[in-house]
């Protein structure tokens, strides 16, 4: 193994082979290290809170696979419901007593929850809740937020988050002009502006969604009122309300930010935690608006994989420690806390005005001096320094998402001593970037 963490001799070979077959050599933008530059670490394995990557340095891993990892990687009760559950077949394309109970649970969990479908991403989850919003009102306009990133349907990458951001790319071609025109984009926060929006098209918004803590321009939770601005807006112009809670359902507490900020939304969509590392996605919310949806409903969804008994078992698993562990939240909050306080420190000791979000066991360093509510104060971050940041943490073992405009997420597997780690690694990664 190189001593020094900077080199990594097996990832820069395995890099330029995946290049000649997969656009970019990856299979999601933002891994391709473009907003860091450098190379793509590949990683081999991962246990609890650490990433092993081909040419065997470890690094504490703040990525969690983009979030779904709450309960550290390679938890032993996930693996081994997915290794009883490979035995009995890998998908059967029919009904299964895995799928209700999953279901079943999550309407429990999650506050607004009474009906759910299981699909296989986030994506497939936020694209199908807002046909569903166009098929139940029978208005075509939707209201999304700039910087807010719902996957990558066509009539989302307007002004989207994310890859779409790091690689200054906000709005894509193969996008027709057609369907641009039926997304309408407010500013995050800014609910004054949403009420403009929906009075100047009456009866038009389907639909009003949003990441209820915005999860990939950094992280940006909302502003006092916001989230009850949105609902009550919505009420007020028969609109749809759809709280993206993919990153945020488990995550920022046991019944997502519905259940944190106590904003009940018409409709939810949910993924990554609730596969429990599998690929999986669910759309659901109030009883009267899913019976839409086909085979009770007119609005057509469907899927081969759809509620996949591997995904099913995974998640049952995860969900299953998450709602039987009495403390899971208040031990992720601490060490939160912990994070937080020490950034804080970290930053007062260098004389560095930058903001530091968190809400549960996610959150961002920006840096920026000043406040970040919005897509337009999270561009404005000094995002060379960042890079220089990020490679600092990276030698020395930290691994954050390769870009100013992801958040990092941690695991209940997160401890004081990769907390300690962490933080020292931040100091002299901070020191580093501002280095002339
Ligand atoms: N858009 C995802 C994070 N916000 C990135 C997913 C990935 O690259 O795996």
């Amino acid at each position: 193994m190189p001593a020094n963490r900077h080199e990594c001799p097996e990832s820069r070979q395995l890099f330029q082979r995946s290049q000649r077959f997969i656009p970019g050599g990856v299979n999601s933008p933002v891994r391709a290290f473009k907003g860091v530059g450098g190379t793509p670490r590949f990683i081999r394995s991962a246990q609890g809170a650490f990433l092993e990557d081909e040419d065997g340095h470890r690094y504490i891993d703040y990525v969690g696979s983009w979030g779904p990892m709450l309960l550290g990687h390679a938890d032993p009760d996930v693996i081994a419901a997915i290794q009883n559950a490979a035995i009995s077949s890998s998908s059967f394309g029919a009904p299964t007593r895995i799928e209700m109970q999953v279901a079943e649970l999550l309407c429990e969990l999650v506050p607004s929850l009474e009906k759910v479908r299981m699909v296989n991403s986030g994506t497939e989850a936020t694209m199908s809740a807002v046909r569903l919003a166009r098929g139940y009102t029978g208005r075509d306009k939707i209201i999304k937020f700039a910087g807010n990133y719902h996957g990558h349907a066509d009539f989302f990458l307007i002004a989207a988050g994310s890859g779409a951001m790091t690689l200054g790319k906000p709005n894509s071609p193969g996008v027709t002009i057609g369907t641009a025109g039926d997304t309408l984009v407010a500013r995050y926060n800014d609910l004054a502006q949403v009420k403009e929006i929906i009075e100047a098209h009456p009866d038009s918004v389907a639909c009003v969604i949003v990441e209820p803590v915005a999860g990939n321009m950094g992280c940006i939770p909302p502003a006092p009122g916001f989230l009850e601005g949105l609902r009550q807006l919505c009420d007020q112009h028969g609109s749809v309300l759809i709280f993206d809670e993919v990153m945020t359902g488990f995550r920022v507490a046991r019944g997502g930010a519905q259940e944190r900020y106590g904003v009940m939304p018409d409709l939810t969509t949910l993924g990554k935690i609730i596969g429990g590392g599998l690929p999986v996605g669910a759309y659901g919310g109030r009883e009267a608006i899913m019976d839409f949806v086909s085979p009770v409903g007119p609005v057509y969804q469907a899927g081969t994989l759809s509620g996949n008994p591997l995904a099913m078992h995974a998640g049952y698993a995860t969900l299953r420690k998450i709602a039987d562990s009495p403390v899971l939240y208040e031990d992720l909050e601490e060490t939160g806390q912990a994070l937080e306080e020490g950034t804080q420190r970290n930053l007062d000791a260098l004389g560095l005005p930058y903001v530091h979000t968190r809400v549960g066991s996610m959150g961002c360093l920006f840096f920026s001096e000043d406040p970040v509510l919005n897509y337009e104060a999270a561009r404005r971050c000094d995002t060379d320094r960042f890079r220089r940041y990020f490679h600092g943490m990276l030698e020395q073992g930290v691994y954050l998402a390769p870009s100013q405009f992801e958040a990092f997420f941690f695991s209940t597997q997160h401890g004081p001593a990769e907390v300690e780690h962490t933080l020292k690694a931040q100091r002299v990664a901070l020191e580093r970037a501002h280095q002339s």
